[in-house]
């Protein structure tokens, strides 16, 4: 999965031969196999972002910047632990209701998959709707996104499959479909927790203008819960979590020639129950002075780069995030312990 949309190195699948067609901003096709609408920046300019993070008082990192090869598969390894219930909570969901998610959905939809990568959960909904119009998986990562789709074009021939190469927070638009009956996209994973309350507000207004005013929206919302629990899930046992959250600096040393000991950084998560959010940090556990894209970083003994939010919500809490930016919620589908949420939206 590629749930922050950034880069990640997966490649194309053994024999696949994909097409490969660039166009702007503002032009788009209708593709009837899977082709591609490549509307992914040239670069996302991670040694910028490195930069600028790294000179602020607080030092934090864009946790869009996890997703490399590496960081991918190591949050595929963290979807699987036992103490990160989220997947796991949400698999049983979609397995639960899927056939009444699709009836929400309603007939002649075209679904949108946003930060799709490998289309895993999406079977389970794409089987289930009525007369799909066309299925649209939209990702950042080409070769990735191009597997996906092939696979998911196999596996349901009769399905329109229009892959969209995009960067799902920045302007992109997406295919005609002649005979849609409305446009919903489908964000799962609870990745909407990894924006800060003034970015998923945008986001959704964003989202609302994207689908248009019959348009709705089904996603993925992990839920408040007791801290303990919360607090596992971002400090496995087996220190997956830990692996993926230094895997950031590995990444700064790989791609912009940086030296940061590794093992001079520390994993530290925790819940801040006053915000609603854990908090993913890298502590600097001595004093010390990294380099990278030819620039020095000095840190303290104890000095945090703050890597991640994921804020968790309650149902009611996110009913009025949602309210406040164009949408309604229809409909909720939670667990038994009423862990995760997947919630149906329609534009207001
Ligand atoms: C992608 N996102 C929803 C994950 C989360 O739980 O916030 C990313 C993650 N970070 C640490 N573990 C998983």
């Amino acid at each position: 999965m590629n749930p922050m949309a950034s880069v990640r190195g997966a490649g194309a699948m053994p024999g696949q031969t994909p097409r490969l067609r660039l166009v702007g901003a503002g032009a788009h096709s209708h593709r009837r196999q899977p082709g591609l609408d490549d509307f992914a920046p040239a670069s996302d300019d991670f040694g910028s972002q490195v930069v600028r993070g790294l000179r602020q008082t607080r030092k934090q990192l864009p946790c869009k910047f996890f997703y490399d090869q590496r960081g991918s598969q190591l949050f595929d390894r963290i979807c699987e632990l036992d103490e990160y219930y989220l997947t796991r909570a949400e698999l049983g969901i979609l397995g639960a209701s899927a056939t009444e998610m699709a009836a929400a959905l309603g007939p002649d939809c075209l679904l949108v998959e946003y930060g799709s990568g490998s289309s895993l959960k999406t079977g389970l909904l794409l089987e289930r709707l009525q007369r799909p119009a066309a299925y649209v998986p939209l990702d950042i990562s080409r070769e990735h996104l191009l597997a996906a789709a092939g696979r998911v074009a196999a596996r349901y021939p009769r399905l329109h499959v229009l892959p969209v190469c995009a960067d799902y927070t920045r302007p992109f638009s997406l295919p005609a479909c002649q005979g849609a009956a409305r446009t919903v996209v489908y964000f799962p994973g609870s990745t909407v927790g990894n924006f800060e309350p003034h970015e998923a507000r945008g986001f959704l207004r964003a989202t609302a203008q994207q689908v248009g005013p019959t348009g709705g929206l089904l996603i993925g919302v992990d839920l408040k819960k007791d801290p303990a629990l919360l607090h596992a899930a971002y400090n496995d046992a087996a220190g997956v979590t830990a692996a993926f959250n230094l895997n950031l600096l590995d990444r700064i040393n790989r791609e912009l020639d940086g030296n940061f000991n590794l093992r001079q950084f520390a994993h530290y998560a925790f819940y801040n129950p006053r915000l609603g959010r854990i908090e993913m940090h890298l502590v600097s556990i001595v004093a010390q002075t990294a380099r990278a894209v030819g620039e020095s970083f000095s840190f303290h003994d104890g000095e945090t780069v703050f890597t991640e939010s994921s804020y968790k919500y309650t149902l009611e809490e996110f009913a009025s995030l949602a309210a406040a930016s164009g949408w309604s919620v229809e409909q909720v589908w939670t667990d038994d312990r009423r862990m995760f949420s997947v919630q149906y939206l329609t534009v207001n």
